[in-house]
């Protein structure tokens, strides 16, 4: 009695079909016995769903929303909107092709910084990396200014949720954050008991008494890229099954096979996430549990991770709430992860405190007409000591500007990835076609400002910045980034700060190599000085 959609994910089983059914006796058939009534009608369900152009979910509108919701918060790594449902033919996600057939998918949702500390830190705080101090790698001693400043996890926590989280946490200090439950405590990027990642779940939502606040974050799409994991993928792809990323602008054989490597990661993630959403299915608490799904960051691929470009701050973002989201929604506002601690404070029916910097997606999530943001922001700092070389980014509905705040300097942020990559790569480069060269150029030295149409040149291979018939535009989203950097207390706006900043950095370097052991941060402190002066904060 099961069918099953291979297109959407959708369990089409009897008791799920049995649930759509009305509660209350037809009177009409009140002399029938109820039970073959509902039977019949299920099986007449059934017969009809292969017709259905659309998913059937047991999750539509008809569902009650919970006054507290279950939140589930699933996070995969290292990975942009290479997935089925946003559109790229060559992964195989579908998993999250359903859940987002159930509920709203993002189109222009973004993360405040491509760093996996910098992003997780800034969705649980609800504030840009400047402002919680996570500007760099938890692993290379980077930190949040305050402990005791609001977080999504002690909100939930004091408001009576039980908390968990299953994969790394990955943010400075740790203690931050009250987990009632924690399990697989590490990164896992050797993707080792993958299985356990669900069965944890299943264990946390059957234990659950009270609402909960759980955050699975996988390992899957982070290098090491791994083929095959315990049969999954039961067929990688190959190079010779895809093209390279359209960002990278290059063709190659390696870049190719990297490309389907990272695609058999994203199908591994899309198959565990599946292995989750069964679970919670399965512990009776779907109907009353809010779904998020993001990718940290977009993947580790040229420019992509460690960049401001769309391949590292653009992301999947995916939120299903049983009763209150309208399957197969698409929404094309600007989002950022920021947005999330207020719309989950919100469900939870909890005051969302001023100092956030997002807004509650509630109104686009219900497809109310709402006054929406019209400029969107995001900043780059570093990843390691590596890679030095702060920018702020400010984008609407069609053009872009980064502004390099380390103009004309060599990004070593810039050879730092291309040296992840194979020997001949440079080479490569030197062979593209003249666009795309003056692309890698531009990357690796930089102007104050670089302006790209995001319509025309999605990939943001033409810097327009020099152009006369922009000049209008790039007057007008330079002066939105500093009216934005001065609300938000942006501490680099301070030269002398950006100077310590930078200094502290580069005091690790040992033979022109950075060396963990001899950093010391001490920026936290001044920072967070600089951060005292009070200011609006609602500057989108
Ligand atoms: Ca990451």
């Amino acid at each position: 009695m099961k069918k099953k959609s291979t297109e959407t994910g959708l369990d089409y089983t009897l008791p799920n079909i049995l649930f759509l059914i009305p509660l209350r006796t037809p009177p009409v058939i009140q002399n029938y016995d109820y039970r073959k009534w509902q039977l019949a009608v299920a099986l007449l369900l059934i017969s009809l769903v292969p017709m259905l152009s659309c998913p059937v979910s047991t999750l539509g509108a008809e569902t009650a929303v919970a006054t507290q919701p279950n939140i589930l918060v699933i996070v995969s790594e290292d990975n942009g909107q290479e997935l089925g449902c946003y559109g790229n033919k060559h992964v195989k996600t579908p998993v999250l092709n359903g859940l987002a057939a159930e509920g709203v998918r993002f189109h222009n949702a973004y993360v405040p910084q491509a760093g996996c500390s910098q992003s997780r830190a800034a969705y649980l705080t609800g504030l840009y990396p400047h402002q919680n101090g996570q500007i760099g790698l938890a692993t290379w001693k980077f930190r949040m200014y305050d402990e005791a400043q609001p977080n999504l996890v002690r909100s939930l926590h004091e408001a009576g949720y039980r908390t968990g989280i299953i994969g790394k946490i990955h943010v400075n200090p740790k203690t931050a954050f009250p987990f009632d439950f924690k399990q697989i405590t590490t990164s896992n990027f050797a993707r080792k008991n993958l299985k356990s990642y669900a069965k944890e779940a299943s264990a946390f939502f059957t234990e659950s008494s009270k609402p909960f606040f759980l955050a699975v974050n996988y390992p899957d799409a982070h290098r090491p890229f791994t083929d095959q994991v315990a049969g999954i993928p039961a067929k990688p792809l190959t190079g010779s099954d895809v093209p390279p990323l359209d960002y990278m602008g290059l063709d190659s054989p390696q870049l190719r096979a990297e490309t389907a490597s990272y695609y058999n990661c994203m199908n591994r993630l899309d198959h565990l996430i599946g292995d989750l959403l069964t679970q919670l299915r399965e512990s009776g608490k779907e109907k009353d549990t809010l779904v998020v799904y993001f990718g940290d960051h977009g993947a580790d691929l040229l420019r992509g991770k460690r960049t401001s470009y769309e391949g590292g701050i653009r992301v999947p973002l995916i939120i299903r709430w049983p009763g209150f989201t309208q399957p197969g929604t698409v929404r094309s506002e600007l989002v950022s992860t920021l947005d999330l601690m207020p719309t989950l404070l919100e469900a939870a029916g909890l005051v969302v405190p001023d100092s956030l910097a997002g807004r509650s997606l509630k109104p686009v999530l219900k497809q109310e007409q709402a006054d929406w943001r019209e400029y969107l922001y995001t900043e780059y700092h570093l990843h390691s000591a590596h890679n030095f070389f702060p920018q702020r980014t400010v984008r609407d509905s069609r053009y872009k500007l980064i502004q390099n705040l380390q103009p004309d300097e060599i990004n070593p942020g810039y050879s730092f990835t291309i040296k992840r990559f194979y020997n001949g790569l440079p080479e490569v480069i030197r062979a593209a076609s003249p666009r795309v060269k003056s692309a890698y150029r531009l990357m690796e030295k930089p102007p104050q400002f670089e302006l790209y149409d995001l319509i025309e040149d999605p990939w943001e291979f033409e810097n327009l910045a020099g152009q006369q018939q922009h000049l209008e535009t790039l007057k007008r989203l330079s002066g939105k980034l500093e009216q934005w950097r001065q609300q938000t207390n942006d501490p680099l706006l301070d030269p002398e700060l950006a100077t310590r900043l930078r200094s502290e950095v580069e005091a690790c370097f040992v033979n022109g190599t950075p060396e963990k052991g001899a950093l010391e941060l001490n920026y936290p402190n001044f920072f967070s000085e600089k951060l005292r002066t009070p200011t609006p904060q609602h500057a989108n």
